[in-house]
């Protein structure tokens, strides 16, 4: 029998239902079927096992190590000390420790079969929720993370939660099969901490979802929102980017990117990452149908036959720019749409430490290192700190895009008390790191990530302290250069825009890719196509000396990289549209063979 579809398992899922129920009450067994996982994704976990064993138990004939990784999500990273503490709690269902995502989310791992209802059971309790952190759906919204308050970043916030609770998949599985039927029972229903997005989405569905249909998205969907010029949402990167046109000091309007997007397979030129492109712009009261219109069009148009070509970004790239947008708009009848706005980004960065936030109270954003809340021997007690921030500070906490933690609307007569803890946990402030140290990011890899090739978040600290030694050496260390690594070439840490993104291929060896922008509005190009780890931090070096002697007065590397140097093998779009259309006939060849 041949292997069910995605397309056909979502089809036969009635809601996302399956029998996950019937798997996750099966105690017999640590784990569920593969089919099971691809629904499970849309309930906001993956199963995973420990692949730091899997060599040893497999030769003494012993089953993989499995367990669960449940993602929270959260519009714009925005989270209360409770939920925090309910999160922090939840550790010890899980491995010991939490990760913020760079979507602003937090995921546990390590989650056992028979733990995973409990926990996503206590983060709707606490207010967020899971559904849709995964699977092929509109994703957690991003946006800006810093908690000015003015009436833009009030708006831009806003979105996010709109945006969120539009996308949310409606269906009655999700509270069937975690909160015991509570979906419409008063117990949860009445909590008033509950999102009231989950709720409604809960008990909304009978029947087809509105917007998904029942075969949902043909892939993930992200969407980010930044406020010029500052892009820590990474736009260019997302599925949809949006950012506001403000006039006056109020928000008229959002200029829409699309066709962002990073996945791509080593040596696979019909699969590559793409930046958004200026769609077009709207007035504020018609942002999210816009965003519809597009999400609709993707579901409408996406590839469902080859997921590898799935994202909008290819969607985007078969219709034309403006073929998607002239579906876009007959999508919004009686909606005017006007050309996209100029864009201009600074950087990606955030801004750490202390800082006013505009209504007399302050805010501090904290470094977390990959971040992974975890308490180290000899290093930061991030968990024992938050923890204490959490209960006595009790302030608003903020994931950032690089995956760094904003404590938010704090007295300054509370900033002293706030440093105190943060000290006394070894949590130290960024100033002293090199500039480069406060953004590097890498995505979560090994030992829990199933597609990971290579080490990526326990291997880059290692890499950025030779690469720092470096850059102090050199007397860069004030210079904005960034660096990300991902342990495969799906690009989770978003390498293919940064200045120097390390993308893996097997173990300890690297592809270099070299020549995107800190402003993340370039992609980089590939330099060396495999590199020993041991021998990146010189790789590294060559860049940093040419760009010390090469560089302008004043010229960030970004700059004096697109001066003087042409970037490294990158599909033209030629290549990429033979390469596409070869492996679409060579798919139609296989389906009408399988048929016969
Ligand atoms: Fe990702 C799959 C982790 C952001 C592109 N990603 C995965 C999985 C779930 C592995 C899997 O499918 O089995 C990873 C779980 C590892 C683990 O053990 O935790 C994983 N991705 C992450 C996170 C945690 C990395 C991080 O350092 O924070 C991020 C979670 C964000 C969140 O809260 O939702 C994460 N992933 C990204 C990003 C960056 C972004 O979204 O801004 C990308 C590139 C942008 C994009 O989507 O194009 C990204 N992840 C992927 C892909 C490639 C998608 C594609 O179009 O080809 C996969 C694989 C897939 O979907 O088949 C993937
Ligand atoms: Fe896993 Fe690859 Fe994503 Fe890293 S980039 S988390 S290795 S899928």
């Amino acid at each position: 029998m041949s292997k069910a579809s995605v397309e056909d398992i979502k089809l036969a899922s009635a809601g996302l239902r399956g029998q996950l129920a019937e798997q996750f009450a099966d105690t017999s067994t640590p784990n569920i079927t593969e089919d099971m996982n691809i629904l499970l994704k849309h309930h906001g976990s993956y199963q995973q096992d420990d692949r730091d064993v899997r060599a040893e138990r497999s030769k003494a004939k012993l089953e993989k190590a499995w367990s669960f990784m449940i993602r929270s999500k959260m519009p714009g990273g925005r989270i209360s000390s409770a939920q925090w503490l309910i999160h922090d709690d939840l550790c010890t269902k899980a491995c010991g420790n939490m990760r913020l995502t760079n979507r602003q989310g937090i995921q546990l791992h390590g989650v056992l079969k028979g733990g995973l209802k409990e926990v996503i059971h206590n983060v709707c309790h606490s207010g967020l929720s899971t559904m849709g952190a995964c699977g092929d759906v509109v994703r957690n919204t991003m946006g800006p993370a810093a908690p000015i308050k003015d009436a833009v970043h009030a708006d831009t916030q806003k979105l996010t939660e709109e945006i969120s609770q539009r996308f949310l998949w409606r269906s009655t599985a999700y509270a069937d099969i975690w909160l015991d039927g509570e979906k419409i029972d008063p117990e949860w229903i009445k909590d008033p901490e509950v999102n009231p997005a989950v709720r409604e989405a809960t008990k909304a569905a009978e029947g087809e979802d509105p917007i998904y249909g029942k075969v949902y998205l043909p892939r993930k969907f992200k969407i980010g929102v930044a406020i010029q010029p500052l892009n820590d949402a990474d736009i260019y990167s997302q599925d949809l980017g949006l950012v506001p046109h403000v006039v006056n000091g109020e928000v008229e309007g959002y200029t829409l990117t699309v066709g962002g997007g990073f996945g791509m397979s080593h040596g696979q030129l019909s699969t590559r990452p793409f930046l958004g492109q200026p769609l077009l712009y709207a007035k504020r009261a018609n942002v999210v149908d816009a965003v519809e219109a597009i999400v609709t069009t993707q579901r409408d148009h996406g590839n469902r036959v080859e997921r590898k070509n799935a994202r909008m970004k290819y969607t985007v790239q078969t219709m034309g720019l403006d073929g998607f947008r002239a579906e876009v708009v007959r999508r919004l009848p009686g909606i005017e749409t006007f050309p996209p706005k100029e864009l201009v980004f600074d950087t990606v960065e955030d801004n750490l430490g202390w800082h006013e936030q505009g209504d007399g109270k302050l805010y501090c954003a904290v470094f977390v290192s990959m971040g992974r809340i975890v308490d180290r021997e000899g290093g930061p007690q991030y968990r024992a700190c938050f923890r204490e921030i959490a209960e006595t500070v009790k302030c608003p906490i903020i994931v950032t895009p690089n995956t760094n933690l904003i404590l938010a609307d704090i007295d300054p007569a509370d900033k002293a008390k706030v440093d105190a803890i943060l000290a006394k946990h070894g949590v130290v402030h960024a100033d002293g790191m090199t500039r480069a140290r406060k953004v590097a990011h890498a995505c979560v890899a090994l030992p829990t990530c199933g597609l990971a090739l290579s080490e990526s978040e326990r291997a880059l600290p290692g890499f950025m302290d030779k690469i720092d030694a470096t850059l102090r050496e050199l007397g860069l260390e004030d210079e904005p250069i960034l660096f990300r690594m991902t342990g495969c070439p799906n690009g989770c840490g978003r390498p293919y825009n940064a200045d120097i993104g390390f993308v893996g291929r097997a173990p300890n060896k690297y592809a270099m890719f070299v020549g995107g922008s800190i402003r993340g509005n370039r992609l980089a190009g590939l330099e060396y196509k495999s590199v020993l780890g041991d021998d990146v931090p010189a790789k590294v070096r060559e860049l940093l000396e040419a760009f010390k002697a090469e560089r302008q007065p004043g010229e960030i590397f970004a700059d004096w990289f697109g001066r003087t140097r042409t970037k490294g093998a990158e599909p033209t779009p030629e290549q990429f549209h033979i390469e596409l259309a070869e492996r679409a006939t060579k798919l139609a060849g296989e389906k009408v063979a399988a048929a016969e």
